[in-house]
């Protein structure tokens, strides 16, 4: 089943949007075959968004999602990275799509509430940065709804 990375960003943590949020992706379809909380050092936002380093906002990037602590997780379901991404819906919340979890939630571009993976290479590389392959319940064993 295909597999995508979702990490709900410190602004959502701040604006007790946790609950939320995963409400929508469960919602959704998603099973969460994985969750923690964690605070990001430097250099792993640094290491996460390295594709984004030569970007004029990477400084800001890294020092946003640094800033307090962020909830990752690991969610599995059909299409699964096209699907989130439609779940939270475009970077800029002013272009996000009506019902969308940015539209709803988020402030601006940089302060976006949720990161989503943005390919099914990605999902992968980006669930094994934060998760052991032992620490992620694969659906068979999360009960069907
Ligand atoms: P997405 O997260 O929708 O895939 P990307 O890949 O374009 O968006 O950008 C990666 C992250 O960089 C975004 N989640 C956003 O928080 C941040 N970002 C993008 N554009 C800007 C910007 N103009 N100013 C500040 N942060 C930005």
């Amino acid at each position: 089943m295909e597999k995508t990375l979702a990490i709900l960003k410190p602004d959502c943590v701040r604006k007790r949007l946790v609950g939320a949020v995963a409400a929508r992706i469960e919602e959704a379809g998603f099973a969460i075959c994985g969750m923690r909380m964690l605070l990001l050092s430097q250099r792993d936002a640094e290491a996460f968004y390295q594709v984004h380093q030569s970007r004029p906002f990477f400084a800001e990037l890294v020092r946003f999602m640094t800033s307090g602590p962020v909830v990752v997780m690991a969610l599995e379901r059909e299409n699964a990275v096209a699907g989130f991404r439609a779940l939270i819906g475009a970077t800029d919340p002013a272009e996000a799509a009506e019902g969308t979890v940015r539209r709803d939630f988020a402030d601006s571009k940089g302060e976006n509430i949720v990161h989503g993976s943005d390919s099914v290479a990605n999902g992968q590389r980006e669930i094994s940065f934060f998760f052991a392959t032992r620490d992620l319940n694969e659906r068979i064993l999360l009960p069907q709804p």
